[in-house]
């Protein structure tokens, strides 16, 4: 008998697919399209690693399910090459970013492709291509001109060992995200997105997204609404001029226990008084109580929050306490107070803020897209004259000027035509820490004349956020599909996204909850807002599956203890492996990977196998019947309840649950002897674990099509119910027909229902009948002349 032989098999069904265009869905005109994404992968040093493979693995099984539904699947793959990952990785072993990530492709799609996805592979990208960042920059200039890109200097993030800034949520504490190192504050001049001004929509549509709830919930924790209240503390400062503290509180009730103020180190009232010490003078006013309360400097007081400063309640809040205690502050147990009290004999006003934070975008190094924006002095003296004009006059706009140019004086963008403002390969790559990028000492590419009056002007020369590239690519898909009419121009208007988008399920990481996920979800309500996009809500669907860990630890290079799935699948092949990482557990809580668990998967295959090639032989000796042969009858029940499990299953990606009943059903068809249908049926429902022995199996038994596009067996729900049975209708002691019937019918109603029966009528019709003998629960079986 012939030997499983996974290297044999699969490679050969992968050829066959690609070279059939098999999971290319056709894009124009698809009836019932699935957007099927999965989080791309950035292609570390290591190439593809077993966390990778389990995500996609998982994805694809809910892709491979819905093909077989009926659903035209989209499933596409590319690689998020650009960024500090990829370019520290570049600086480790001395290579310019663009040779390694031409290295790194080519690896991972290797890799990607013996994994055995459904990828339309036609359409992959990779974020360092011109003609994809081109569309990066693109995005960055509509962000710009629509008021919602704009340069500040401020206290911002700076992480030690990458050299430059991070972005909030890219901080995780006070971590850099991406290598770990320390990061503390700078204040430096940046490009930040204005994700605040969406803070309320961002938070409200959460309701209606069908996303795991962790991610929900890290989400709104992250956007943190607070409705307080901002209350007036006048100084009494004798020696200098009065000033006004206002401070933000969520607890006005607290008001008579204020015993102090605290501002925030950089509030500008500090600044302004320069010294600290200065400070022990200063003295602010109690609204009610008219006492005196000293003012101090505290750290605990964040510059970027409220109003930067706070009124100090240590009898009601944790912090206030601690401060107290450590500068001798009195701590003032009054009574609560009505709130609308409060708010009333303060003169406070109502004030909602949020804890998110602008999305600082720019960063000090090489690998990513330029930052499509150019510096002219003359404009800026021009462009801060006509604001002058505009404001004077009270007319809306009179000039050309988008309002990234207004509020930016001197910033112009790069004209349409002249994209992709290309990155220069360049040898001193290294981020300099001096708070600029490479760069900044390569001339030829920052001397640029200026756009809009043809003098000097100088193009800015960070690049921008890796989540920028990230937050489009969904759309970026579309684009490069086949089959459309003419040629796609600009991603943004591809007629294409109205038919694929929102994404139906999206499948990723919960580390990026609020970053990728939320920027992404940004930029789309930025893009719809500015007629390009029809949604406002890029990921309908959202899951975010578990981590895979290895005998107890998180996989990752700093513990040794990465695998590499290469090695599994040359060894025992793709299909052990994909059935093996989703038998671990629940997809959405991880797993443990241990090496010999492997081959019990293994041997599962095997068993598989034999079941399958056996069936042929007999397929070619015996005649199959298309009716369910006697020793088939205990099969079915089980079948049936195996149909309806996986289904349910798959839908709730509980993929171990479905292989479990799988295998339960192996051991029922290998001791009942079961039939090709069955088989097949057993195949059918392994194949999106399983994509390549069932096909060879699947085709073995004589079906000329692919076992992925033929249509998910049905369950009976009446084969199903425990108190049904297999009636067998025998004439003259041979088997004629098998009937469900209710468990305890009388003779009189199993002969009712044999005598209905098309099959059984044939052989009983104008014969007569001389004995009926009757074994209940079990048969019937007419002795006719
Ligand atoms: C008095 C008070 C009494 C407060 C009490 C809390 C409890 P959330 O819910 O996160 O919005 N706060 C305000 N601005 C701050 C800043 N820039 N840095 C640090 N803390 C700040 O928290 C609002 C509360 O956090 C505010 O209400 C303020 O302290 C503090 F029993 O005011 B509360
Ligand atoms: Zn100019």
């Amino acid at each position: 008998m012939q030997k499983y032989h996974p290297h044999k098999i699969e490679v050969r069904w992968q050829k066959e697919w690609q070279r059939a265009r098999r999971y290319e869905p056709y894009f124009t005109k698809a009836k019932k399209p699935f957007y099927n994404l999965m989080m791309f992968p950035y292609p570390s040093a290591e190439g593809l690693h077993m966390g990778n493979m389990y995500a996609f693995t998982g994805s694809d099984i809910y892709g491979r399910f819905q093909r077989m539904q009926g659903y035209d699947v989209f499933e596409p793959i590319g690689l998020d090459g650009f960024g500090i990952h990829s370019e520290n990785y570049a600086l480790k072993i001395g290579m310019n970013p663009a040779r390694q990530a031409a290295i790194s492709e080519k690896r991972f799609y290797k890799q990607l492709e013996l994994i055995g996805n459904s990828f339309a592979w036609n359409e992959r990208l990779e974020t360092y291509d011109p003609a994809y960042y081109r569309w990066t920059q693109w995005l960055f200039i509509q962000m710009f001109k629509a008021g919602l890109a704009y340069r500040k200097k401020a206290e911002v993030n700076w992480c030690t060992s990458c050299l430059t800034v991070l972005a909030d949520e890219q901080v995780v504490g006070e971590k850099c995200e991406r290598c770990g190192s320390a990061v503390i504050q700078k204040q430096l001049e940046q490009w930040f997105f204005k994700i605040t001004d969406y803070a309320e929509r961002l938070l409200k549509n959460i309701d209606t997204l069908d996303w795991s709830e962790k991610v929900k919930v890290a989400q709104k924790n992250w956007i943190g609404k607070s409705e307080g209240v901002v209350i007036k503390f006048k100084t009494a400062d004798r020696a200098k001029t009065r000033t006004v503290i206002e401070v933000f509180t969520t607890r006005p009730d607290t008001i008579r226990g204020v015993s102090f103020i605290a501002l925030a180190p950089t509030h500008p009232l500090v600044k302004f008084r320069n010294l600290k010490s200065e400070f022990r003078n200063l003295k602010a006013v109690h609204p009610i109580t008219k006492k005196e309360l000293p003012v101090y400097v505290a750290d605990y007081v964040m510059s970027e929050y409220g109003t930067g400063a706070i009124m100090g309640v240590p009898a009601h809040d944790e912090r206030d306490r601690a401060f107290a205690e450590k500068h001798a502050i009195p701590r003032i147990d009054a009574p609560l107070m009505a709130m609308d009290e409060a708010i009333k004999k303060t003169g406070g006003r109502k004030e909602t803020r949020y804890h998110l934070r602008d999305w600082l975008v720019s960063r000090q190094r090489y690998w990513g897209p330029p930052i499509p924006l150019v510096f002219c002095e003359a404009c800026k003296i021009r462009v801060e004259d006509s604001r002058f004009k505009i404001q004077d006059s009270l007319c809306v706009r009179t000039t050309e000027l988008s309002i990234g140019e207004l509020e930016n004086p001197g910033w112009i963008a790069v004209p349409e035509k002249d994209l992709p403002v290309s990155l220069p390969i360049i040898k001193n790559f290294r981020p300099t820490g001096t708070g600029k990028s490479p760069l900044a000492s390569v001339k030829s590419f920052y001397e640029t004349p200026c756009p809009t009056c043809g003098g000097t002007a100088r193009r800015e020369t960070d690049v921008s956020d890796t989540f920028l590239d990230s937050s489009w690519y969904y759309i970026a898909y579309l684009a490069k599909t086949r089959n459309q009419k003419s040629e796609i121009k600009n991603p943004f208007t591809n007629p294409l996204i109205k038919k694929w988008l929102p994404v139906h399920r999206y499948i990723g990481g919960a580390e990026h909850s609020v970053l990728h996920l939320l920027y992404a979800r940004f930029v789309a309500m930025a893009l719809h807002d500015g007629g390009h996009i029809h949604c406002e809500e890029p990921f309908a669907k959202f899951r975010a599956h578990g981590l895979l860990i290895k005998e107890g630890a998180k996989m990752s290079k700093s513990k040794g203890n990465v695998v590499n799935p290469d090695e599994y699948i040359a060894r025992l092949g793709a299909d052990t492996l994909r059935v093996y990482l989703m038998f671990l557990a629940p997809f959405e809580a991880g797993g443990d990977f241990r090496d010999e668990a492997v081959l019990g998967v293994h041997r599962f295959l095997n068993r598989v196998w034999k079941l399958g090639i056996n069936a042929k032989r007999k397929a070619q000796s015996v005649k199959d019947t298309e009716r369910l042969a006697l020793s088939d009858l205990r099969c079915a029940r089980i079948m049936h309840q195996t149909i309806k499990k996986v289904t349910e299953d798959i839908e709730k990606l509980h993929y171990n649950t479905a292989i479990s009943a799988l295998m339960i059903l192996l051991r029922a068809l290998e001791e009942g002897g079961a039939g090709k249908n069955e088989i097949k049926i057993f195949l059918q429902l392994l194949a999106p674990f399983a994509p390549h022995i069932t096909e060879e199996l699947w085709h073995a038994l004589g079906e000329k099509k692919s076992i992925h596009v033929s249509l998910w067996p049905q369950w009976d729900a009446a084969q199903i119910a425990e108190d049904t049975f297999h009636l067998i209708v025998q004439i003259n002691g041979k088997t004629r027909a098998a009937l469900s019937a209710r468990k305890g019918i009388a003779q009189e109603t199993a002969e009712q229902l044999a005598r209905a029966d098309e099959t059984a009528q044939k052989w009983i019709k104008e014969k007569k009948i001389t004995r009926i003998i009757f074994v209940p629960n079990r048969l019937i079986n007419f002795i006719v002349e």
